[in-house]
This record gives C-alpha cells, sequence and structure tokens, in this order.
C-alpha cells in the first residue's frame, strides 16, 4: 500500500474485516515485521486517541514510533508556495518532509481542513506534498478531507455489533459550538457506502456531503424519518458545505436524546470522540448499555495496525 487515503487503499474490505479481527485477537502475531523501522507520526492539530493508538499500533508491530508535534515543539512550518518567509514559521515544508522522510520509513499526518478555501482542503494540498517530497508510504490520521482509520475503526465496531446481514446505519449531523471539518463524515460516508450495510445521512440545509463521498447514500433532512428503524446512530458535527466551512445551524432538536434514540430499532450510539455531551448527544444517551463509543476508540488502534501491518509486508 502506497499511501491510505481512502477506502479502497485497503484492498478487498471484506478480506480487510477478517484481517482486522485476527489482528484483535492476535495483537503481538506479525511483531517481526516492524524490527528496525520507524514511522513518524506528524500532528499539525491536537489529538488523543490517534496519537495514542497510531503509537500503540506501531508498538504492537515491533515498530518505533516518533511524534512530532509542529506548532508545539519544531519549528512553525510554512505551508504556502512561494510565500516570502518573513512571519514567524521558521521553516518550509518543502525542507521538512523529505528530512522526516529520510529519518523513517512510514509517516503518519494529522492535517486539518483550513475551512477557508475548499478546492486548497479538497485537493489535499498538505498530504500530496507529504507524498511527493517525502518519498514514503503516507497515513491520512485525519486530513482536510477524510479520516480513513476512523471510518476503518467504525466499520470494525459495525462488523463486532451487527445482528443482521444488511444493517441499517444512520449518519446524523448535530450542532456544535464550533466549525468542524468535514472528514469524519466524509470518511465515514465513504467507507459505509463500500460495506453491506444501508446507509441514510440526515442534516439541515447547506450540509450536503460532497457526492465523492456521499454516493449512493439516501439523504433525508427530516432527522426523525431518517432515525426510524436504524440499528447503528453515528452522530457527528461538520461545518456547512454550502457556504463552504460556517456554522449555520446551532438548533438543539439535533442533539441526540432519548426521544431520538426511541424510534430506532434499539440502535447503537456511534461517535469518533471527542464528543460535546449534551451539545452532540444528552449524557442519557451516551452513558447508555447502547452506547459504542469505548470500543470504537478502542478499535483504532486495529485499523491503525491492519494499515501499518499492509505498508510493512509491501517493504519485505
Ligand atoms: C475533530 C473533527 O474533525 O471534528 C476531530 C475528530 C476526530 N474534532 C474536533 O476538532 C472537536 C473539537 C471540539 O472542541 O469539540
Amino acid at each position: 500500500m502506497k499511501s491510505f487515503f481512502h477506502v479502497q487503499d485497503i484492498g478487498d474490505l471484506g478480506a480487510a474485516l477478517k484481517e482486522a479481527l485476527e489482528v484483535k485477537a492476535n495483537p503481538f502475531g506479525w511483531k517481526h515485521l516492524g524490527a528496525n523501522r520507524t514511522i513518524v507520526l506528524v500532528f499539525f492539530n491536537n489529538s488523543l486517541r490517534t496519537r495514542l493508538s497510531s503509537q500503540k499500533a506501531a508498538l504492537n508491530l515491533g515498530m518505533n514510533p516518533i511524534v512530532l508535534n509542529v506548532n508545539g515543539d519544531s519549528w512553525k512550518l510554512e505551508t504556502g508556495m512561494g510565500v516570502v518567509m518573513d512571519s514567524d514559521k521558521s521553516e518550509h515544508l518543502r525542507e521538512a518532509i523529505p528530512v522526516i522522510g529520510s529519518y523513517c520509513d512510514i509517516i503518519g499526518v494529522r492535517s486539518f481542513a483550513g475551512l477557508k478555501d475548499m478546492e486548497f482542503d479538497y485537493n489535499e494540498t498538505i498530504l500530496k506534498q507529504f507524498i511527493e517530497y517525502s518519498g514514503k508510504p503516507v497515513i491520512s490520521l485525519e486530513s482536510a478531507t477524510v479520516h480513513p482509520c476512523q471510518a476503518f475503526a467504525d466499520l470494525i465496531t459495525i462488523e463486532e455489533h451487527r445482528t443482521n446481514k444488511r444493517p441499517k446505519v444512520v449518519l446524523s449531523w448535530a450542532p456544535h459550538p464550533k466549525c468542524l471539518p468535514q472528514a469524519v463524515p466524509n470518511s465515514f460516508a465513504e467507507w459505509m457506502n463500500a460495506a453491506d450495510v444501508d446507509l441514510v445521512i440526515t442534516h439541515p440545509e447547506g450540509y450536503e456531503l460532497d457526492p465523492r463521498f456521499a454516493g449512493n447514500a439516501n439523504i433525508e433532512y427530516d432527522q426523525m424519518k431518517a432515525l426510524e428503524g436504524a440499528d447503528f446512530v453515528y452522530a457527528k458535527n461538520w461545518s456547512s458545505t454550502k457556504p463552504y466551512g460556517r456554522n449555520i445551524c446551532r438548533d438543539s432538536s439535533w442533539t441526540i436524546d432519548k426521544a431520538h434514540m426511541d424510534v430506532t430499532d434499539n440502535a447503537f450510539f456511534m461517535h469518533c470522540l471527542p464528543v460535546r455531551r449534551n451539545v452532540i448527544v444528552t449524557d442519557e444517551v451516551i452513558d447508555s448499555p447502547r452506547s459504542l463509543v469505548i470500543p470504537e476508540a478502542a478499535n483504532r488502534v486495529v485499523s491503525a495496525q491492519v494499515v501499518m501491518k499492509h505498508m510493512l509486508e509491501d517493504m519485505q
């Protein structure tokens, strides 16, 4: 696997899910693969799960992880091309990336959408530079438009908990005080479209996901109608797409509470975390026995490990 951005990058999805369950049952079974290999994890933005689960996955495979917090303990990096570098940014990505590449075998990058210029974000401008200038396989640890390690972990969690062959999965927008990226819902929709589930997406007008990600999902603007008979409810806030990157709806009737869950088929509740309690979801729902947020987060180690395993196998 050259780089990991999209569901196609993992190859046959059924086989990848089977492999994920094998890796989960036997996490140290492939420890020889990472001997004398190094992964550098570059963070331009905050992280808890991605930072820890990626390191844990690398350690399970016998690899050495190194974490770099850009904006924290490294030089501030300039990302724009042709810029006169007379501001606070001391080093350009054009040098930093090949240097990082020379120290490792795999690079993971977290770089959120700026939410100012849709074309810049949707071209994955930063991540493409990492691919071009590092010469190493690159894993998106949430980049401008995708969060594939999260979506793969979500799919593993659904696979473990589904009770029928083709579950109804509802991706529901929920309110938030900030403007958040579209990476999580984009990847979730992309992976669910590739999996054996019925995907319904519900959101207010102006929040339509790019058709490349929404695919064949059923779009339903009436949230309660969308949730009827659901087996899984995946809540997430994202900023608007029309206009791009704004917080145009703060309607608290979209918060997932018991009344929302009552119209489902005793659905499981999912969220990628971090979650704003009583904004995205009420305490009652997230603390209920049907909440999968913790097992979902635990599966982040599994998804990251399968991805790194594929990359290491290609290097053997
Ligand atoms: C990020 C997002 O893309 O929505 C990361 C999710 C994995 N979430 C946030 O930035 C939430 C920040 C907050 O203040 O609630």
